[in-house]
Order: C-alpha cells, then sequence, then structure tokens
C-alpha cells in the first residue's frame, strides 16, 4: 500500500453496477440490492476499489430509475433504505466504496415538485422546470426533438403551458436557474455523502447550465458557476470521488471540469472513442466498422491533455452501450482472446478504469429476434423514427443488436443454472443464450478465463505507479490493425501491446527499442523483448516492464 497515494481514486479500479440486472435475491425476475450484497464476494475478488451504482431510488422506471420520483427513498423493486446502508456497510468491511449514481438534470414527471409544478402556474415548484407558452398555431414552443424521439414539448392543461423533458416525457428538465432547485440537490446530495457514500456519478452533468431561448443545451453558460457551487456546498472536504458525464466534453473543455484549480469535478466520462464510430445522420443505430488509427488519436488527444493535470475516465461499455467484445472485438471466434486485449489496452493507460457489469468475463450483445424482447424507452422512439424514414423491422432488430442499449442490459451470467442463475423467476428482460457456457462460475474456473486477466490488471495498477503516474507516448499511429504505445517514468518503460484484428498483424517499434524487460500481463506467449517489427497473433497482448533505461 502507499500511505501517501491520495486520492484513493488513482490506483482504485471501478465497477459499474446495473441493478435490475445484477443479482435477484427474491425470484421477482428484478436484481435488487440484497441481490448485490450477495455478490459482494465476487467483487472483492476481483478487487475493485469502488461501484458505481446505477440509480435505485424511487422512480416509475420509464428510464429504469434514470428517471427519479423520490431522492430520499429506495425503489421497493431494489429494496429499502435499510438494505441501501447495508450495502455501503458491507462494501466497507471489503474495501469497496458505492458511488452514487446523481440524477439531477431532470425528474420524473411523478416526483412531487413536477406534480405540484404541473397543478398550478402560481406553486413556486412551477418555477423548478422549464414552461414555454404554445407558439402561435397551438403547437410546441421549437421544434427541438427528445434524445429518446418525438417532440421535446408537452402539453400540461392545467396550467396551459409546455413543459420542456430532453429525454422521454416522463423525465422533465429541472430548471437550474431556480435558486431553491439548486439549494434542495445541494442538500439532497449532502444527505447521500452523510450516510457514508463514496462519491456520485453524475448523469448528462453539461446539460445543466442549458440556455433554452438560446437553443443551448450542452456546455451551456451556467454550467461551470453551477459545478463550483456544488462543489461548495456539497463536495468540498470529502474523501470521495465525482465523474460528471459529459457528451459533449473534448480534450480543450475537459480541464474546464476537472482542472485541480477549479474546484468542480474529479474527472469527466467522455464519449469522443464512443461516437467517432457512429454514422453522422443516422447515430448510434448505425454504427461504422472500428477507424483504430482514429480510435488510437481520440485516447491518445485525452491522455496528452490530461497528463498534468485533471484525470482520465477509461471505459469502453456501460449500461448505454453495446458489449465491448461485441464493438471492438470478436464475440464469435476470438471471444476470450479480443476481450483480454481489450482490457490490456484501456486498463494500462492513465486514468481510473471503469468495468462494466459482466465485462470481467466477456459478455456478449443480446441478439434478440422479435421486437417484443426489446425493453429500452430509447429503442422505442428510435423505432417510431425509423419506421417514419422507411426502416424495416428486420433492419431496425439488426441495427438494434448492434447498438442498442438492452445489449449491456441482459441479466448478469452467473452460472448455467436456469436464468443464468440470476433469478429463480421470470428475468425483467432475456438472458443470453450464450450463458450455459459463458458464466461466472465457468470463467473464474477456468485458468485462462477472462477474470483473472481483469483481476491482474486492476493488481498491477496498485504495484506499479508507472500505470498511474506515468507519460503516455503511442508508436506506429497509422498502423490499422495494433495499438501500441508506452508509459514512461524515471528510468522505467512500460511498452503495451493490442491487435485488434483476429488475423496475424505487426507493428514498427520505435528505432531506439528498449532493453528486456519483465512480462507483466499477457494473453498469448511470453514476451520479454520488444523486436521490431514486432508481429503478433489475433488478438494478441501483451505489457512488458524495462527498467533502467537511461534518456
Ligand atoms: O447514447 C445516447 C445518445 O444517443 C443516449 O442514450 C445517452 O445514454 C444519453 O444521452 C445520456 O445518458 C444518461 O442519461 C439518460 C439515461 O437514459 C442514460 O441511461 C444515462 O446514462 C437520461 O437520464
Ligand atoms: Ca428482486
Amino acid at each position: 500500500m502507499h500511505p501517501d497515494d491520495k486520492p484513493w481514486w488513482k490506483r482504485a479500479t471501478g465497477y459499474q453496477i446495473y441493478p435490475r440486472s445484477f443479482n435477484d435475491s427474491n425470484g421477482d425476475g428484478i436484481g435488487d440490492l440484497p441481490g448485490i450484497i450477495e455478490k459482494l464476494d465476487h467483487l472483492q475478488a476481483l478487487g475493485i476499489g469502488f461501484v458505481w451504482l446505477s440509480p435505485v431510488y424511487a422512480s416509475p422506471m420509464a428510464d429504469n430509475g434514470y428517471d427519479i420520483a423520490d431522492y430520499d427513498a429506495i425503489a421497493p423493486e431494489f429494496g429499502t433504505m435499510d438494505d441501501m446502508q447495508r450495502l455501503v456497510d458491507e462494501a466497507k468491511v471489503r474495501g469497496i466504496r458505492i458511488v452514487m449514481d446523481l440524477v439531477v438534470n431532470h425528474t420524473s414527471s411523478e416526483h412531487a415538485w413536477f406534480q405540484a409544478a404541473c397543478a398550478s402556474r402560481d406553486a413556486h415548484e412551477h418555477e423548478y422546470y422549464y414552461w414555454r407558452d404554445a407558439a402561435p398555431d397551438g403547437g410546441p414552443p421549437s421544434d427541438r426533438r427528445a434524445v429518446f424521439g418525438g417532440s421535446a414539448w408537452h402539453w400540461v392543461e392545467a396550467v396551459g403551458r409546455y413543459y420542456f423533458a430532453y429525454f422521454s416525457s416522463g423525465q422533465p428538465d429541472l430548471n437550474w436557474q431556480n435558486r431553491q432547485v439548486r439549494r434542495n440537490v445541494f442538500a439532497m446530495m449532502n444527505r447521500w455523502l452523510d450516510r457514508g457514500i463514496g462519491g456520485f456519478r453524475m448523469d448528462v452533468i453539461d446539460l445543466i447550465g442549458k440556455d433554452l431561448d438560446n437553443g443551448v443545451l450542452e456546455q451551456g453558460p451556467d454550467l461551470h458557476p453551477y459545478l463550483q457551487e456544488m462543489h461548495r456546498e456539497a463536495l468540498a472536504g470529502r474523501d470521495i470521488l465525482t465523474v460528471g458525464e459529459s457528451w459533449s466534453v473534448t480534450p480543450d473543455t475537459a480541464l474546464q471540469y476537472c482542472g485541480r484549480e477549479r474546484y468542480e469535478l474529479d474527472m469527466v466520462f467522455n464519449f469522443n472513442h464512443v461516437v467517432a464510430g457512429w454514422d453522422p445522420e443516422f447515430g448510434r443505430f448505425k454504427p461504422k466498422p472500428l477507424d483504430l488509427p482514429l480510435f488510437k488519436r481520440i485516447l491518445g488527444e485525452w491522455q496528452t491533455a490530461l497528463a498534468e493535470d485533471g484525470w482520465n475516465s477509461l471505459f469502453l461499455s456501460n449500461h448505454d452501450l453495446p458489449r465491448a467484445v461485441s464493438r471492438y472485438g470478436d464475440p464469435d471466434r476470438h471471444r476470450v482472446a479480443s476481450a483480454k486485449m481489450l482490457a490490456t489496452v484501456i486498463h494500462l493507460m492513465k486514468g481510473t478504469p471503469y468495468i462494466y457489469q459482466g465485462e470481467e468475463i466477456g459478455m456478449t450483445n443480446a441478439n434478440f429476434t422479435r421486437l417484443e424482447q426489446f425493453r429500452d424507452v430509447e429503442t422505442f422512439g428510435q423505432l417510431e423514427d425509423q419506421r417514419a424514414a422507411g426502416v424495416s423491422e428486420a433492419d431496425f432488430i439488426a441495427g438494434a443488436n448492434r447498438t442498442g442499449r438492452d445489449n449491456a442490459r441482459t441479466p448478469m451470467q452467473w452460472s448455467d443454472e436456469p436464468s443464468a442463475g440470476f433469478t429463480r423467476g421470470t428475468p425483467w428482460i432475456d438472458v443470453n443464450d450464450n450463458a450455459v457456457h459463458l458464466n461466472v462460475e465457468a470463467d473464474r474456473a477456468d485458468p485462462d478465463g477472462v477474470f483473472g486477466h481483469y483481476r491482474r490488471l486492476i493488481a498491477l495498477r496498485r504495484q506499479l505507479p508507472i500505470i498511474t503516474e506515468g507519460g503516455y507516448r503511442s508508436f506506429d499511429d497509422a498502423n490499422p490493425c495494433v495499438f501500441g504505445y508506452v508509459r514512461t517514468l524515471g528510468d522505467q518503460r512500460l511498452v503495451v501491446v493490442g491487435n485488434f484484428t483476429g488475423e496475424r498483424a505487426s507493428i514498427g517499434v520505435p528505432a531506439e527499442g528498449w532493453g528486456e524487460g519483465r512480462c507483466v500481463i499477457r494473453n498469448g506467449p511470453e514476451r520479454t523483448t520488444i523486436d521490431s517489427p514486432l508481429s503478433l497473433a489475433p488478438y494478441e497482448s501483451f505489457a512488458v516492464l524495462i527498467t533502467g533505461v537511461d534518456g
């Protein structure tokens, strides 16, 4: 251990739990908090330092909890406030902190504030949301579309106005310009932090400073003043982790969120590498094949931008994205090798890595065949839009199977028992057929399993300061098949290489080369020297630590 190692999240690896799909303790088909507690030993064995827990608050579940009806209550299907406290305490015993999801760009339409806001224009809560009069023709005030399809404006007869909801109609946006909104949110955050949680992951936080009348939603003029106010009122002086989700942040604006003199957030989730793989017109539902040089360049730009200040978060998947091995690897012919290669390349960069549940065993996309199998509100919103654009149902299903959000939400595959050991009942969403052979029990029993590889990477991050502190330099950037970079710290070099293809491929190594070293992780043959050109087996990856390098 490094006693002077502050903050703790620089050496820790995170693990995201999507509670609905993690583990069901009572047979109702829905994952829950007692179910998570049952599996804490699995997470401890993996070695993670904290959990990012997707929302468990009271909610009508229009968007699986990203629509919160009461920030101070737990959804009954997930458990009770006592279960939540038990989770925090039981995790702490195992050295794991619980980071809660904070969804404050919007509430649920069933939140008491919104109910009051809809009842009368005179209610002070009316001002907590964005209301506009109808256009002269009675239609919505603008043609702004919602993320989940349809207009972003919704009529409420009782007050004779439209409200703004950027996601679904059940997720009205909070008006952060209202001081009482901010006070209420900060007070709520303090209550949660006082219960001993490890911090917050902040949902679509780049939207809270919006200037609706000028059509500015992301990174609006008030965003950073509000984050600084939040820091003063709720975060300052606490030993916690804060990570903001931002679909608009780029390397140019990153330090505005997480620069050390800013007093805002510790780090952000950026999606530059994700969006680069989408169709410019049809977005996520029409992904492009991976452009490795572009992918490398984007990740490298982030490494460089936050080399001296700020901090990166490192991830390939979450509950909104396809499974990493399906998107970037080969889930059929090279599932295990490609899952390990992707982990190696991501986890040995500078930043805090996040593992999405199931990634640690290389879980794959869903492969649904019928529309009735899908559950996601975004998928059904897209379906309407795409039907209108003439896309066939078969094409739509193919697209949703590649990039839809349900891919990440099929139940966690624990064993080869019925429903993958996730539930004794009927799961709320179908289990992937491959659970009979792809499950935690089987993978952990295999000395060459994916889990063991992740466990080694997580341990290495705690052991080697070069991973947390070292510089970053990529090589052979134009190589379309292989990712290679070197981390540097004092007289040490950590050379990391990964083949992103199912064929043999080679990479050019800088002329000065490196001497002999020690292989610290690999999914192929033992390697101690890095000769040029370096030839790799399909999806081979490894890292070699070299010491005593001068210059
Ligand atoms: O991928 C997306 C853009 O096409 C969206 O689905 C994206 O997930 C969304 O813009 C931001 O996500 C976050 O906020 C949403 C919630 O549905 C997501 O699960 C959450 O991660 C609204 O709260
Ligand atoms: Ca349950």
